[in-house]
């Protein structure tokens, strides 16, 4: 799509059409990833704009957002778009639009860093260390052993340190058993970072085994998603996601999801979730063919 560009005032005309509609959420929590920091709202334009609102701005600049006039939205709005039109030409690129929205999404996530980093880098040399973690997540555990020596959960701590510990590793990319922020960053949320992917699979191939053989078979898999309380007859739902299992998740039909199988499932491939979501915005600013009034001349 490069070299494909649109009007600058188009594109704000569409977000700007985005900005005066209503939001109706709709939340659902499922173990795919579908890049939860581009928007938790689901993305249904003939209802809602407020998936494209977060994407575009991130959470928290779309709530402010909401609580603007119309002609404060538009005056905040034509600042941004200047932004985002890197070159000054007037036009902004579907590769402009998506860089863009993968700033924001970075964003959302070092913001969030910066939040609790004081709680953990407890002797200021601006690096999170293995043990300053430990101990600002375990120290209570580990001083008091005796307290959780029958503790069997699967979340308890023995478990849960090894597997941060794990993970601190696969995040700690030289190797010094500190985190610096980019660092404690992809350790926070692995799940925004191609090196930590591996982690993100083998965890959630750990959440859902329940017997611990090192696979997910399809009771493992219902009972993450569904819990059989009365023993009654399983919704219809629950019906639909065996065959799910059988058809689409279990990929070599050998009765049980591997690694590959799980990593297929929760990272489908091919869907590059900021590049269809600029596409997205791009399309409906073409479709609308309304200019925005006031975009250009109010800057
Ligand atoms: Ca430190
Ligand atoms: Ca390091
Ligand atoms: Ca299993
Ligand atoms: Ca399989």
């Amino acid at each position: 799509m490069a070299g494909f560009s649109f009007s600058f005032s188009l594109v704000c005309a569409a977000l700007l059409g985005a900005f005066l509609v209503s939001a109706k959420p709709m939340l659902r929590k499922e173990r795919v990833l579908r890049d939860p920091e581009l928007s938790r709202q689901a993305h249904e334009d003939n209802k809602s704009y407020q998936y494209d609102h977060e994407a575009f701005l991130g959470k928290d600049e779309a709530k402010t957002f909401d609580q603007l006039t119309p002609e404060e939205s538009r005056d905040r709005l034509s600042k941004i778009v200047d932004r985002i039109d890197g070159d000054a030409d007037g036009y902004i690129t579907t590769d402009e639009l998506n860089a863009w929205i993968k700033r924001v999404q970075k964003r959302y996530v070092y913001e969030n860093v910066v939040k609790v980093w004081t709680d953990y880098d407890l002797n200021k040399d601006n690096k999170i260390s293995w043990d300053e973690y430990k101990q600002a997540t375990y120290g209570y555990y580990l001083a008091n052993p005796e307290e959780f020596e029958d503790a069997t959960d699967k979340f308890s701590f023995k478990k849960m340190l090894p597997r941060d510990e794990r993970r601190f590793k696969a995040a700690d990319l030289n190797g010094d058993l500190a985190a610096d922020r980019e660092e404690f960053t992809s350790f926070l949320h692995p799940e925004e970072f191609e090196h930590m992917k591996n982690i993100v699979v083998l965890e959630t191939l750990e959440d859902i085994d329940n017997n611990g053989d090192g696979h997910v078979d399809e009771d493992e898999y219902i009972a993450d998603m569904f819990a059989h309380e009365d023993g009654g007859p399983e919704p219809d739902w629950v019906r639909t996601e065996r065959e799910q299992f059988s058809d689409f998740r279990d990929l070599n039909k050998d009765g049980k999801m591997d690694l590959d199988e799980i990593r297929q499932w929760i990272m489908p491939q091919d869907y590059d979730h900021a590049q269809a979501e600029a596409r997205h915005l791009v399309y409906e600013s073409d479709q609308d063919k309304v200019r925005c009034f006031s975009c250009r001349n109010k800057l």
